[in-house]
Formats: structure tokens, C-alpha cells, sequence
């Protein structure tokens, strides 16, 4: 049996008072609530582990579908070419989330940040090697915090990146094994050929996706037959490249309908650290070896390539939503759409063409926004949700709707009043980061700016931060120039604008130190909580 610590137990109502105390009276600052918490000694890490012996019977089961590299590129986010029934299904039904961002754009630290509630500085999850619970023994995913509250987990499909994550994709997160499905990535492709695309007649269930659908299926089945609060993750691969995806998702579009992206340069005034040489996309065989960013993306890959890449994009994105289509489908035959609620994200953006970028890796817009979407029932429907918001939002945001403590170290918030009222703004900036060797890129987005600021010498949350180790910095203004074609840093025309980002940013950075050290000072931050094996993983 697993020790509960009784002395948890009481600060929890202390805790949970404070949170809504703080939730109620505060805007921007709640953002910090998680540091007066730690500050004031209520918080330990095992108070997560507290609260686990009542399960109220209402609660909702959750559906937590993970999709890879999918961008904002759908009729929810003003997208008119894109056909996704699926997707558009759950934002009418449920709530799109305009402007969530993303913690850092590639897999493993976006998935890692999500999945334990916790930023890169914290999970120290930049990369995608590191295991976060190597580097941070007792944090928690959400699938494992809701085990200890009473629920079946189960999942199926990409739910953490694959090789940042330990035996049984991170054995902690299943009360029930997780489901590894294997496909082949190519039919047509011959020896060492890997294509960035394939179009085959085939049935759904010859790639991964369809054969995802079909497990998570199995497992939906399985947990109703449970009879307990469940937790299914199911994770979808497409669109990530290469965009493969059965003939009929490709006939949806006419390729004149694609057009490549209208900005290929490098915007004016920005620093060369903010690009990258789309080391993936060049991973296929299709594509031309370059080895240097270029002011002129055509000179890489020309418009019929582009376009091939574009249409393909949006084939695997329909090719995934028909097999999410299914997994709702299933839900409704089962009994379980009322009382399920479904969190849908896709793990970071995605650049097609854009400043001559493909991929993500990236502080920019289009790697950054992320797709959001929730269906709850008896909450609005067809809504969308206008405040800044952060993936790291989701974990204290299922807490609540699940009527569960919120562990005090997260570092989101909950977005549950912006779920009741759309128009609610949460928080004033957007919080993103991304590294290029030594140097880290903080980024922060509001309604009409993005400031991002380079930082040299390895440093991290874990340093204070000071101004003057600044390398580079670039700002965006949305509103007049939404393709991102100017960093206006300097323009005199916006030497106020510039000041008050700097400002915003110069707090965002305090914040995240001091975020740091309240978490690194908590009681059990140094004991690991022993975790054994579970039985299934046993020998
Ligand atoms: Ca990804």
C-alpha cells in the first residue's frame, strides 16, 4: 500500500483553500500562486499523493488524445480548406481554444511539460533523450496523479516521446499496460527510400493511425467494463512526417488549392539565432540536402515541392481526424459521451514554408500556437476561449473539472473560468521557450506582441536572471504584421511597446526562478518516492 502522508492530508483543504482563494481574486498574478503555496510550507510533493482513498462516483472519465505535430490548421482556427469532421465535431460541441501556446516546439519537452504540469526549466526536459523522471524523481504525469485518485489509466499510441521515456511508456502513467502499435511508415517505398510523402490506395488500418483507433477502441471497452473513473490517452502519429496517409485523404483536396506560404525570408531585423536549417525535413530522401538557411527558401525546395509537402500536410491531418472520428463514434455507441470529457491537443505547431522554415524547433508563431480543443459536458458548446493560455494549463485545468486537489507545485493555471466565461482573460502573456545550443530562447506572446529574448551560457530558471546576458532579443507586432516580416526591436515607433514587453518579459523570467527555487525547496524534492514496477512489468 502506498504511505499516505496524514499530515498532507489536512494541509490539502489548506491548500485547495488557497487556490481558490487565489483563483477568485487574481488575474496576472495567479500565475505565481504555486510560489506563495510553496512559500508558505503547504506544499510537498506528496500531497499528491494525498487525497486518494474517497473517489467520488460523478466523476468524469477522461478522454486525453495526444496528436503529433499538428498545427492550428483547421476550420476551428479560421482554416476553410481543411476537412476534419472530427475536429470540427468537438470544437462545436465543445471549446477551441484561440491562443494556447506551447511550453517548447518539438516533442519530447512539449509532451514532458504537459504531461507533468511542469516547464522545461523544471522537468529540465530539452532534448529528446531525457527522461523527466531521471531528472526529477517525484514529479508526476497526470495519468499516474489520476491513478492515485481513483481512476483506471490506460493508452494507446504516442502519449510521451518515445525515446525520452522509460520501460512501458513510463510504467507510473498505466494502471492498465500500455498498448504499443506497429505499422509500417511506407507501402510504396522501395529500399532506402523514405519519402516526406506517400499516397497508396489502402485501407485506414495499414498505417499506425488506423491501428491506433482500433486499440484505443478495445481499451474504451475494456474501462467501461471497469466500472471505475477511467483515463484513456490515445495517441495519434499523423500529420508528423512523412505526411503518408491512405489515397481517399489525399483526394479530398485539388493541389490548386494549396498555396505556398506567402513569406519565405528571414524577417527584417531579427537575429539569426531564431532560425534553424529544417535538419528533419532533410532526413528524406526527396528532399534536397542544404546545409545553410537561406534568405530565399524557393532555392531549397521549389513551389511544386512545397506544394506536394502542403497537400500532404493536410491529407495525414484528415487521414488522423477520420480515426478520431471513430474513437468519438465509439463513445457515443458505448453510453460514455456524457460523462467523458475530451481533452485534444496537438504537441506544438508546425512550419510549412514560412521565413523558408519547415518543422518546428522554433520561437515563432506558427511552431508555437498550438491546437486546443475540449468537449465537457454541461459547459458552453461551440465556444472559444479568447485568453493566453499554456499547455502546462492542462494538468490544474482536469483537476478541477475532475474534482480532484490540485498538486501546488504546477506551474499552470486552471482554464475552467474560461471555460464558463470565453471572454475571461487568464493571463496576460503566453510563456515559450526554445533552445539553439548553449543558448536559450524565453519567449513571451500577448494579444498583439511576441518579445522573445536569447540567453547565452547554459542558463536556465536555475540562474537568476539578469538583463545583461541578453544576446539577442526580436519582437513581433500580430496586428499590423501577423506574418512575422519585421522584428521592430529599436523602431522608435515602438519604444514604448518594447519597454512594457520588456518589462512583461523581465518578470516572466523572475517568476520562473523563483518558481524554481520554491520547487527545488519543497520537502520531498530531494526523496524520491520509491515507485515499484508494476506487476505486468515484472519478469
Ligand atoms: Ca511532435
Amino acid at each position: 500500500m502506498r504511505r499516505v502522508n496524514l499530515h498532507s492530508i489536512n494541509l490539502l483543504f489548506l491548500v485547495k483553500y488557497f487556490i481558490k482563494l487565489i483563483q477568485s481574486k487574481m488575474n496576472r498574478i495567479i500565475q505565481n500562486s504555486s510560489i506563495l503555496l510553496a512559500s508558505l510550507g503547504l506544499a510537498t510533493l506528496q500531497t499528491v499523493a494525498a487525497g486518494t482513498k474517497e473517489v467520488n462516483k460523478a466523476r468524469p472519465n477522461i478522454l486525453f488524445i495526444a496528436v503529433d505535430d499538428l498545427k492550428p490548421l483547421i476550420r476551428a482556427y479560421g482554416d476553410h480548406i481543411a476537412i476534419t469532421p472530427g475536429m470540427d465535431r468537438l470544437a462545436r460541441e465543445g471549446m477551441t481554444f484561440q491562443n494556447c501556446y506551447v511550453q517548447q516546439a518539438v516533442c519530447g519537452p512539449t509532451r514532458a511539460s504537459i504531461l507533468t504540469g511542469m516547464r522545461p526549466d523544471k522537468t529540465k526536459v530539452w532534448d529528446l533523450d531525457t527522461d523527466f523522471r531521471q531528472v526529477n524523481p517525484n514529479a508526476v504525469s497526470i495519468p499516474e496523479y489520476f491513478i492515485r485518485n481513483g481512476y483506471e489509466s490506460a493508452g494507446v499510441g504516442k502519449i510521451y516521446h518515445e525515446s525520452s521515456i522509460g520501460a512501458g511508456h513510463d510504467a507510473p502513467s498505466w494502471s492498465i499496460p500500455w498498448v504499443k502499435v506497429n505499422a509500417p511508415n511506407y507501402v510504396l517505398a522501395k529500399g532506402d527510400e523514405f519519402p516526406a510523402t506517400e499516397c497508396a490506395d489502402v485501407p485506414d488500418n495499414t498505417y499506425k493511425d488506423g491501428r491506433v483507433a482500433e486499440e484505443g477502441i478495445k481499451l474504451m471497452q475494456q474501462l467501461k467494463d471497469k466500472g471505475k473513473p477511467f483515463m484513456l490517452s490515445i495517441g495519434f502519429a499523423k500529420p508528423h512526417l512523412p505526411f503518408v496517409a491512405p489515397k481517399k485523404y489525399w483526394d479530398l483536396y485539388r493541389r490548386d488549392q494549396f498555396k505556398i506560404a506567402p513569406f519565405q525570408q528571414k524577417a527584417s531585423n531579427s537575429p539569426d539565432i531564431a532560425y534553424h536549417t529544417a535538419g528533419e525535413i532533410k532526413h528524406y530522401t526527396d528532399i534536397p540536402q542544404f546545409d545553410n538557411y537561406s534568405e530565399n527558401e524557393l532555392e531549397h525546395l521549389s513551389k511544386e515541392k512545397q506544394l506536394d509537402l502542403i497537400h500532404g500536410y493536410y491529407a495525414a491531418t484528415s487521414y488522423m481526424d477520420a480515426q478520431l472520428q471513430k474513437v468519438l463514434n465509439e463513445l457515443d455507441r458505448l453510453g460514455l459521451t456524457e460523462n467523458t470529457i475530451v481533452v485534444f491537443w496537438g504537441d506544438h505547431g508546425w512550419h510549412l514554408g514560412d521565413h523558408g522554415l519547415w518543422c518546428k524547433h522554433s520561437n515563432f508563431e506558427q511552431a508555437t500556437h498550438a491546437c486546443f480543443l475540449m468537449r465537457v459536458n454541461g459547459m458552453a458548446k461551440n465556444s472559444k476561449p479568447s485568453t493566453q493560455c499554456e499547455f502546462v494549463d492542462i494538468f490544474p485545468t482536469l483537476c478541477e473539472l475532475a474534482n480532484i486537489p490540485t498538486p501546488a507545485y504546477l506551474d499552470g493555471i486552471s482554464l475552467v473560468p474560461a471555460m464558463k466565461k470565453p471572454k475571461v482573460e487568464l493571463r496576460e502573456y503566453s510563456f515559450s521557450q526554445y533552445p539553439r545550443g548553449k543558448n536559450m530562447g524565453y519567449s513571451i506572446r500577448t494579444k498583439r506582441f511576441r518579445y522573445t529574448a536569447w540567453i547565452g551560457d547554459s542558463y536556465s530558471a536555475e540562474r537568476p536572471f539578469s538583463e545583461a546576458n541578453i544576446i539577442a532579443s526580436e519582437m513581433y507586432d500580430y496586428e499590423k504584421d501577423p506574418l512575422e516580416t519585421k522584428s521592430v526591436v529599436g523602431d522608435l515607433q515602438y519604444t514604448k511597446d518594447e519597454a512594457s514587453m520588456k518589462q512583461l518579459f523581465t518578470e516572466a523570467m523572475e517568476r520562473e526562478h523563483k518558481q524554481y527555487e520554491a520547487f527545488t525547496k519543497l520537502a520531498n524534492y530531494q526523496t524520491p518516492i520509491k515507485k515499484p514496477l508494476p506487476n505486468w512489468l515484472k519478469k
